[in-house]
Parts: C-alpha cells; sequence; structure tokens
C-alpha cells in the first residue's frame, strides 16, 4: 500500500491546485452544484451546505428539497431553491444527502443522483440509504464520475456492518476499505479525518479541533467540497483542500476568535472564505 501521510505543506498544496481568476472569467467559469436535501424538518442542513458552496467560490448554487422547498433562502437570496422531482440532476455537480431522510421519494433521488454523470459527493443520509441498499451501492461502484464519500465513524460503521467503535479502533483500515469498495475517495470524519483513495493511498489532516463537534459542521463540508468539485478540482484534491480548509477555519476562530465552546456551524463559512482567498 503506499505510505500514509500525516499531514500535507498546505502552501505547496494551495500554490499548486489553486488558480487565480482570469480576468475575463465569469459565473459559468465556476461551476455549477447542486445540493440534494432537506426532507421535512430538515431544510437547515441543504442550506448550510449550499451557503458553504457559494462562500467557497461555486459559480451557481441550487438546493433542491426533496419537501418543502422554499421560495428563497431570505438570508441568502443568492441560492437558487427548487423541488429536487423538478431539478434535472445532469445539469450540476451533486451533493447528495444532507437532511435527505431515507423514505421512499429519498431513495428515488438518490438513484437518479447516482445515475447522473456528473461529479458526486454522498453525505449523511445518502450513505444511510446505501448502506441499507446493496443496489445502490452497486450502483455507486459503477459510477464513471468522480465520487466522494464523507462518512461520519456511525455512517461509516453502517457502509462496512461494523460498529463506530470497530471503525474508530482502526479508522485508516475503515477507510481505506470504504474507498476500495465503493471505488471512491472517502473521508473518514472526526478527530484527525482521514481521506482514503481506492488505491490505498491515506492522509490524516492536521487542522481542526473540538469545536466541530457541533450539529451542521458536516454539512458545510460537504458543501465547500462539492463547491469545490464543481469548480474542476479532481475528487481526491477536493477532499483533501476541503477538509483542511474545513479544519483551518475552526482553528482560526478558536484562536483568534471567541474559544471552544459554542462555534455555530454557519459560523465557519466566512472563515473559510477568509482562509481560502
Ligand atoms: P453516539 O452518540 O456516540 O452513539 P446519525 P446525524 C455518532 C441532518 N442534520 N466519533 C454519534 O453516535 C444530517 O445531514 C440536519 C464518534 C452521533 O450521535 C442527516 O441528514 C441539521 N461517533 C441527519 O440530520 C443539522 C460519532 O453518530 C451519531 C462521531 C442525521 O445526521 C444536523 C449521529 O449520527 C444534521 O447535520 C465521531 N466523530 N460523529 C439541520 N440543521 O437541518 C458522529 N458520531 O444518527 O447518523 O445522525 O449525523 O445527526
Ligand atoms: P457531521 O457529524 O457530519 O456533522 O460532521 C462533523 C464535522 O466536524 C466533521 O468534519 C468532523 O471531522 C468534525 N469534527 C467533529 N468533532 C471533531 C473533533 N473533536 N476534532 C476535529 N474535528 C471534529
Ligand atoms: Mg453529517
Amino acid at each position: 500500500l503506499p505510505p500514509t501521510r500525516t499531514h500535507m505543506n498546505a502552501v505547496e498544496f494551495f500554490a499548486r491546485h489553486l488558480h487565480k481568476r482570469s480576468h475575463n472569467s465569469h459565473k459559468g467559469s465556476f461551476g455549477d452544484l447542486a445540493v440534494l436535501g432537506g426532507a421535512h424538518g430538515m431544510s437547515g442542513a441543504p442550506i448550510l451546505a449550499a451557503r458553504a458552496a457559494l462562500h467557497s467560490g461555486a459559480g451557481r448554487v441550487f438546493v433542491a428539497f426533496a419537501e418543502d422547498a422554499p421560495a428563497y433562502d431570505s438570508a441568502q437570496p443568492e441560492l437558487m431553491c427548487r423541488l429536487a422531482a423538478d431539478f434535472d440532476l445532469d445539469s450540476a455537480t451533486l451533493v447528495v444527502g444532507p437532511g435527505l431522510g431515507t423514505a421512499r421519494l429519498s431513495q428515488e433521488l438518490l438513484a437518479r443522483a447516482l445515475a447522473s454523470g456528473r461529479a458526486l459527493l454522498a453525505d449523511a443520509d445518502a450513505l444511510n440509504m446505501l448502506a441499507a441498499d446493496a443496489e445502490l451501492l452497486q450502483q455507486l461502484a459503477r459510477r464513471g464520475a468522480p465520487t466522494v464519500l464523507t462518512p461520519h465513524p456511525l455512517e461509516a460503521a453502517r457502509l462496512l456492518g461494523v460498529t463506530a467503535a470497530e471503525v474508530q479502533a482502526d479508522r485508516i483500515g475503515a477507510a481505506r476499505r470504504l474507498a476500495e469498495r465503493c471505488r471512491a475517495v472517502v473521508v473518514l470524519k472526526g478527530s484527525g479525518t482521514v481521506i482514503a483513495q481506492p488505491d490505498g493511498a491515506v492522509v490524516i489532516n492536521g487542522t481542526g479541533n473540538p469545536a466541530l463537534a457541533t450539529a451542521g459542521t458536516g454539512d458545510v463540508l460537504s458543501g465547500l467540497c462539492g463547491s469545490l468539485l464543481a469548480q474542476g478540482w479532481p475528487a481526491w484534491e477536493a477532499a483533501l483542500a476541503a477538509v483542511w480548509l474545513h479544519g483551518m477555519a475552526a482553528d482560526v476562530l478558536v484562536t483568534e476568535g471567541s474559544g471552544p465552546i459554542g462555534l455555530a456551524a454557519g459560523e465557519l463559512i466566512p472563515a473559510i472564505r477568509v482562509a481560502l482567498n
């Protein structure tokens, strides 16, 4: 197996992969992203992901709600809100899962999303539905387009058919197994997030802190990573960059802001924007 890297040289990495915006670029130059989520009572999750995507540079960001689509997000009217059933899933890079629920309608949406030829990030309830349906999991592994999975330890455990304690006992092994089985880049979240490729390459992220242990931070990460995919970053580099930036934003907020207690996930978004710029 390739060696495990415990950190990356961020300055060198971003100098290589983050390109200056050309003078004549336009919104079409930075990709379209759609976040599919938001079953009844969980609209906040895809909105957080979409806001994170907007502020990390995607050209156009849609929120495709499974249910209860609002006309617009009054705090972020730049986002375009749609009902997922009416959305052309081949028209954008996709983040699937934040607050999506696992009902029949959501399963159908996930199957449609997996069939799209666009880059796709699966998180949260998309991972829970994949864990419960071998056919969907096969469909995932057969995808031709770039695919990223962002499980937390319990979501990874459901996918692997083990307990969260077993995942935590061998985080590198669990991330590698999932990446190999799903033929996708896997981001196993939690303190010391592990990013793994199907060929066994692994990086352990060095940024981030327990201020992130609050609802919605995973949704922000999925939107950020999806935004980089929409802007044309390859899956591996998008995952490494997103995890590093997300953790760095939390580190800056804790050391230069108001300390580790009480961070709200949405506060990460302007800090991610600053870190990226
Ligand atoms: P415990 O408590 O230790 O037994 P679930 P979810 C474990 C949406 N959201 N290390 C831990 O288990 C999401 O997008 C909506 C170890 C924890 O209790 C999903 O669609 C929001 N264990 C849906 O809700 C904001 C860890 O997993 C359990 C771990 C359900 O997602 C919130 C939770 O897992 C949320 O994002 C770690 N590092 N991390 C909104 N504003 O609309 C997690 N665990 O049962 O899959 O529930 O992650 O909350
Ligand atoms: P989720 O559980 O999907 O909301 O994702 C939580 C996010 O917060 C992931 O990016 C985790 O890696 C991060 N996170 C949670 N707890 C910690 C911690 N103690 N240290 C560093 N990152 C954390
Ligand atoms: Mg989550």
